[in-house]
């Protein structure tokens, strides 16, 4: 067992803060990934709260400002558990950063996503018992962690829009997997936004607060916002960019791994596929040349609504040096752009580009 209770063989990026990906293959084959295996993002450090110490306010524009224990919620609110994965936006940036450096970012491989089990209360029963007013377009969340290296030193924070937050999807949860909610993904209590990027999950969460504008947290005012290629992220003004909130359509191979020496003919190739809120992955075509021919990929039923689909195909492999690329396609017939170049962007998010692996077939 590895450094949070993580499995031994995670590619850990920078071990404080603490940010490890699995190796791709140890997600195929599992529609909800193992704890263990599961990914892990974090800005500061990770605290350690007493769960009997620890208390919710809930404020802002609200009738009736809450004080919540761990108890209280889960003695008020109905439980609810939601199967959703998590998608880091930066997910895949490392082949951003092979088209241009993306400097102090993390160099995310593919397998900054995972799905898992959760358990809690429903955000909307929370926030109705707090009744908030016309005004609170927008549901912010502070965490009790401290972000490392931005100025001011804050907490991580960020928010959804309140049309979200009180659609009955979003969580706050205490259990994973049917185990209690590790410390590393946000015990005692985490907020869970199905089909938003990772980064609104908001971890060890402290304080809900209802207001009329966005978060004004470092990490949803300046981080997490795709800028215009030639803007420098070091002083851009808060607001520059698009603000990243629900997931994208994307795709990736899990098996066979990079690199990795297989037997010439046909060879078994597998993967996840996510598409964004309100779509659903439509279809997956899996190419052996490059992207002349397609053969299209068998999906699993996915096991949830608000869950990756996992896929595999069959292809033909000749002998020497091939490339196995895939692409997703959602329910809109969009479908992902071929390369990463055009889709380059200062902060390194967003990397939808096809998929691709490089293997060498023998005989
Ligand atoms: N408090 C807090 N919440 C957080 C973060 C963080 O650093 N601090 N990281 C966010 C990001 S960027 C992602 S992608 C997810 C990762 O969740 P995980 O570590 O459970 O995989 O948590 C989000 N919630
Ligand atoms: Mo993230």
């Amino acid at each position: 067992m590895g450094a949070w209770n993580k499995r031994d063989d995670m590619l850990i990026h920078t071990a404080e803060p603490f940010n490890a990906e699995p190796p791709p293959a140890a997600l195929a084959g599992h529609p909800i990934t193992p704890t263990d295996t599961f990914y892990s993002r974090n800005h500061g450090n990770i605290p350690r709260i007493d769960p009997a110490s620890w208390r919710l306010s809930v404020d802002g524009l609200v009738e009736r400002p809450l004080e919540l224990s761990l108890a209280d919620l889960q003695s008020r609110f109905e439980h609810h558990t939601v199967v959703a994965t998590l998608a880091c936006a930066g997910n895949r940036r490392g082949e951003l950063m092979a088209v241009r450096d993306i400097p102090g970012q993390t160099p995310w491989r593919s397998a900054a996503i995972s799905t898992a089990r959760w358990t809690g209360v429903r955000l909307r029963d929370v926030l109705a018992a707090a009744g908030p007013s016309g005004e609170a377009h927008h549901i912010a969340f502070t965490g009790a962690d401290r972000a490392t290296g931005i100025d001011p030193a804050q907490p991580f924070g960020g928010s959804i829009p309140a049309d979200k937050a009180t659609s009955g999807d979003v969580l706050l949860a205490w259990r994973m997997n049917d185990e209690p909610l590790p410390v590393a993904h946000g015990a005692p209590v985490r907020v869970i936004v199905p089909g938003y990027v990772g980064a609104r999950s908001v971890k060890w969460v402290e304080r809900i607060t209802a207001q009329r504008h966005p978060s004004s947290s470092y990490f949803q005012a300046l981080d997490y916002r795709v800028l215009p290629a030639e803007t420098d992220p070091g002083t851009a003004p808060a607001g520059s960019g698009l603000s990243l909130s629900v997931a994208a359509l994307n795709s990736a191979i899990l098996t066979p791994s990079e690199g990795s020496h297989v037997l010439v003919g046909p060879n078994l190739v597998t993967g996840y596929a996510t598409a964004g809120e309100h779509r659903a992955v439509a279809r997956v075509d899996v190419s052996a040349d490059g992207g002349k021919n397609w053969r299209v990929a068998d999906m699993e039923h996915p096991p949830g609504p608000w869950a990756w689909v996992l896929w595999r195909a069959t292809v033909n492999l000749p002998p020497g040096r091939v490339e196995i690329t895939a692409r997703a396609w959602d329910t809109s017939a969009a479908t992902q752009p071929e390369h990463p170049e055009p889709l380059w962007n200062p902060l390194g998010y967003l990397n939808t580009s096809w998929s691709n692996v490089h293997l060498i077939a023998a005989l």
